[in-house]
């Protein structure tokens, strides 16, 4: 071939391209959709190249395209689809056209799954165990590290991998189910490709599981496994932010995919009072709701339709494609309000059977209400959300376990529960992942400990554990330590905290009176769903009531590092006509006649079975 023939071609060859753009589809959000869902009409997202003006087609006409969006990038777009109820389940194929270029993927419609057990959501009547994944329990070595991701295995370091994962948690249900457990909240499994990215809040995928956790079939297996146990599994989501490493930020759909660009952004501000604060300039507003969290993980732009669809979706999307019972959803109040209470109300039509908590941080009670659905005196939007994390309550513990206030303050904030519209429907803990554990704050005072323990599991709310309590565990202030390793739960532990022997006598003493507790709940169900009626604690002696019908229980804690004999005078109007008390604990029992006075322990809780 001579040389002018050859640059012709060429000529022609790139003539060609320019002329006929190549399209393609690399994937599509989401994966699949259900036949007969009441969210039949879905817009998926479709990644790829020169999407820019393509038109698309089902190969089975009844699944009819509304509207073909362009997004500003050409490597995007955002299908309008209505999905027909009498369709059968299977494999369509949907098909993009430009020019004389085409390109197809797979779109699965399955049938949806009638099991029993599903999106139960969770109640007072739960105990909601909380598992950071990646420090609970290793039950799979070889996905430890993974070839592609950042984060190698490095338990030596507090904010490396430690190598827990889902395959663990399958492995210690039934652990937690002997414990009396009955939910369990695992932070963010989804994909974290990205540096420090034990803690799971920085997704680089909404669609997949990490793969060091495991995959999205085994994470459905859990929650089937969980359901076959009688446990619940509740989803931690995150609608506000993402990784700066997720494939989004090379290569945004929209500029305003994103609030503000990794160079130019809003920090956060923590005002939680801000929405409902009636003297608030629109302008701070925007500072909590559009501000990014940290640096590395930018602030979703819900305002962007497409955004908040995309959301919307992939959490109805886990739901449907698991069957989970709950969600947690993560930064309540940083999101886009407007999107949030759009978001719950979507996830609750299609699951009216759920619950949603959402975190807001507050120890204020009043501003915490003004979150939850139904709130008459609030002067924002309704929320639609269920419930939130009782951070008041979280304060007063704090309090009690330091020493800074005493069992007064866990009183006040019931005192307070006016202001809920549902204070049963809130959840309720002494620690979590985010905060040092109980047992550090009270610097190894077991018993205090218990007190509060005690309190969580049978005043009000959902009580919620953080994993390691049953078995003492103390940690640190920073988030690596107080987040440390469930000793037994990865290979070459020296002991094995899962089992009795593994245990010292302080922790099997926690351990055994969280037992007994979560199984009083059980045979006792006033103490989690009861009506709480409650008096001033006076000279560290606090008496409390749990009432379910006619069932009724009397709680007295002695708070002092005395005994004391206290004269039930105090607590007549209750007690009225009860001929009997029984101490659940040691089954001793105390007639009663009008000077009948109890022996409390110094630094004791307990539990009297009223018996008329
Ligand atoms: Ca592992
Ligand atoms: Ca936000």
């Amino acid at each position: 071939m001579n040389k002018k023939k050859s640059l012709f071609i060429l000529i022609i060859l790139i003539f060609s391209c320019l002329s006929y753009p190549r399209i393609s589809i690399k994937k599509i959000e989401p994966p699949n959709w259900w036949i007969g869902m009441k969210h039949n009409k879905i817009q998926l997202m479709v990644y790829g190249e020169d999407l820019k003006g393509v038109s698309a087609v089902f190969n089975n006409e009844n699944i009819k395209i509304l509207k073909v969006h362009n997004a500003e990038s050409a490597s995007y777009c955002f299908i309008d689809v209505v999905i027909p109820e009498n369709l059968p389940a299977g494999d369509y194929q949907l098909k993009l056209f430009k020019d004389n270029s085409q390109a197809d993927i797979i779109f699965p419609l399955f049938s949806r799954d009638a099991g029993e057990k599903r999106y139960q959501g969770f109640s007072n009547k739960d105990v909601i165990y909380l598992i950071m994944p990646d420090r609970f329990s290793n039950g799979d070595t070889l996905n430890d590290t993974i070839y592609g991701f950042r984060d190698k295995l490095n338990r030596k370091s507090p904010i490396g991998r430690h190598g827990g994962d889902i395959q663990g948690i399958i492995n210690k249900l039934d652990y937690l189910k002997d414990l009396g457990i009955t939910s369990v909240w695992i932070n963010p499994l989804v994909e974290n490709n990205t540096g420090i990215s034990y803690h799971g809040y920085a997704a680089t995928d909404f669609y997949n599981i990490d793969p060091r956790f495991g995959t999205n079939e085994l994470y459905k297996k859990l929650v089937e496994e969980a359901h076959q146990k009688d446990l619940k599994i509740i989803l931690d989501h995150v609608s506000n932010h993402c990784s700066i490493d997720h494939p989004w930020l090379k290569n945004l759909p929209f500029k305003d995919w994103i609030n503000g660009s990794i160079r130019n952004h809003l920090p956060a501000r923590h005002h939680k009072m801000i929405y409902s604060d009636i003297h608030a300039d629109s302008s701070s507003m925007k500072n909590v709701s559009e501000g990014w969290f940290v640096d590395d993980m930018p602030d979703l732009n819900q305002k962007n339709s497409f955004v908040s669809n995309y959301i919307i979706q992939n959490t109805i999307w886990w739901i449907e494609y698991t069957g989970l019972d709950g969600i947690r959803e993560d930064t309540y109040p940083y999101l886009d309000q407007k999107f949030a209470a759009e978001w719950a109300k979507e996830i609750l039509d299609e699951y009216p059977s759920l619950n949603i908590v959402g975190e807001v941080w507050t120890g204020n009670s009043l501003f915490l209400a003004d979150y939850q659905k139904g709130n008459q005196l609030s002067v924002t939007p309704e929320t639609n959300l269920p419930s939130v994390t009782d951070f008041d309550m979280r304060d007063s513990y704090y309090k009690y376990l330091t020493g800074t206030g005493s069992l007064y303050n866990i009183y006040e904030t019931l005192s307070k529960d006016f202001i809920y519209p549902d204070p049963d429907n809130l959840v309720t803990f002494i620690d979590n992942h985010d905060l040092a554990r109980g047992m550090f704050y009270a610097k190894g005072n077991i018993k205090k400990v218990m007190i509060a323990l005690a309190l969580l599991l049978t005043t009000r709310g959902i009580p919620q554990i953080l994993y390691g309590t049953e078995i003492n565990m103390i940690g640190g202030e920073d988030h690596g330590t107080l987040r440390s390793d469930f000793p037994g739960g990865f290979p070459g532990d020296s002991l094995n905290a899962f089992e009795i022997k593994g245990r010292n006598q302080n922790e099997n003493e926690i351990y055994d009176f969280i037992k007994t507790l979560l199984k009083f709940r059980k045979i006792y169900p006033e103490l989690a769903e009861g009506k709480l009626i409650h008096f001033p604690p006076e000279k560290g002696i606090y008496f409390y009531f749990k009432i379910l019908n006619d069932q009724r229980i009397m709680i007295a804690v002695n708070d002092n590092d005395t005994s004391h004999e206290i004269n039930l005078q105090k607590v007549f109007t209750q007690l009225g006509k009860t001929k009997m008390l029984k101490n659940i604990s040691s089954g001793e029992n105390i007639q009663l006649s009008e000077d009948t006075k109890i022996q409390l322990k110094q630094n004791s809780i307990n539990f009297y079975k009223i018996i008329n």
